[in-house]
């Protein structure tokens, strides 16, 4: 494409000892630290590159965003979030089933969710960033009850499957825009969890949920998103290719690579390169 890309390296992951669980989250500590951590490099990152570049960070499951968001939290206060995702992320740990935190990292950033958070020391310096109206999700279709109560509690504002089978992913994703971003003059972090694809197009993931988002779907919403303008982080989450067969794994990471690529201003009717020179007859 043309494109220049700087690397910022890898994040080293902490394993915190001991660290049992807390209000049924599994390993507070480590999580708590991590995603510091993460959030400490994306706002160096961030303030080092370009205004008009992106960022990119590649997890990883979907606990990374609760560093990359309070990152970019930091840098530009005034960020919109949009989550594509088959769920919604927002459990706390005492609405969790499961007690693994990529189901609960918006709980920790939103405002409003504060109140039915336990205090957990650890968890103190990431202190909540964003509120539930500069949040547009896009996807859901595994929502435990927990979250779906918060979700009406606050009037939040989603786009399930069953929006976009109403709706049709255009009207879905010229409404979440405008909705949290009109006039397209605030930063927008958009954290692409790949399980919100259908496991036709994304079976390597920790927790498929069927019925999902075409590829197609997935690329609309990129595509929009990068048109904007607006586009500063991308997190691009859950895609483990260790999981399933060899050839669901490579339809998996072509998926993710469509949609990184879609990001970053490919197009389907493809792209004259920057650097592109046509070549003449001698
Ligand atoms: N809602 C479930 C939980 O909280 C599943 C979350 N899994 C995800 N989220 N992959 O995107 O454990
Ligand atoms: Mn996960
Ligand atoms: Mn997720
Ligand atoms: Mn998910």
């Amino acid at each position: 494409m043309g494109i220049e890309l700087v690397d910022y390296g890898d994040m080293r992951v902490t394993e915190v000892f001991p660290d049992p669980p807390k209000f049924g989250l599994r390993h507070p500590r480590t999580h708590a630290e991590n995603a510091m951590n993460i959030s400490q490099s994306l706002q160096v990152a961030l303030n080092h590159q370009g205004k008009e570049n992106i960022l990119f960070c590649i997890g990883g499951d979907h606990s990374v965003s609760l560093g990359t968001v309070h990152g970019h939290a930091q840098v530009n206060k005034d960020m919109v979030l949009l989550w594509i995702d088959a769920h919604a992320d927002c459990n706390t740990c005492l609405t969790s089933g499961s007690g693994n935190v990529h189901g609960m990292p918006l709980s920790f950033l939103i405002n409003e969710l504060q109140e039915f958070v336990p205090r957990m020391e650890e968890f103190d310096e990431l202190r909540p960033c964003i509120s539930f109206k500069d949040i547009a999700f896009i996807g859901l279709r595994d929502i435990d009850p927990g979250e779906r109560y918060l979700l009406e509690k606050f009037g939040v504002t989603y786009y399930g499957m069953q929006e976009v089978d109403h709706l049709g992913i255009q009207e879905v994703v010229r409404r979440s825009l405008q909705e949290v971003n009109p006039g397209f003059k605030r930063p927008i972090h958009l954290s692409f969890d790949i399980d919100s694809l259908d496991p036709g197009f994304a079976k390597c993931t920790g927790t498929p949920v069927p019925a999902g988002l075409t590829l197609r779907e997935g690329l609309y919403i990129a595509e929009e998103v990068h048109r904007t303008g607006c586009l500063k982080v991308v997190d691009l989450v859950e895609v483990n290719p260790d999981l399933g067969d060899p050839a669901q794994s490579e339809v998996t990471v072509n998926a993710a690579k469509e949609v990184i690529r879609a990001c970053f201003g490919w197009q389907r009717a493809g792209i004259v390169p920057s650097n592109y020179q046509i070549p003449m007859p001698a």
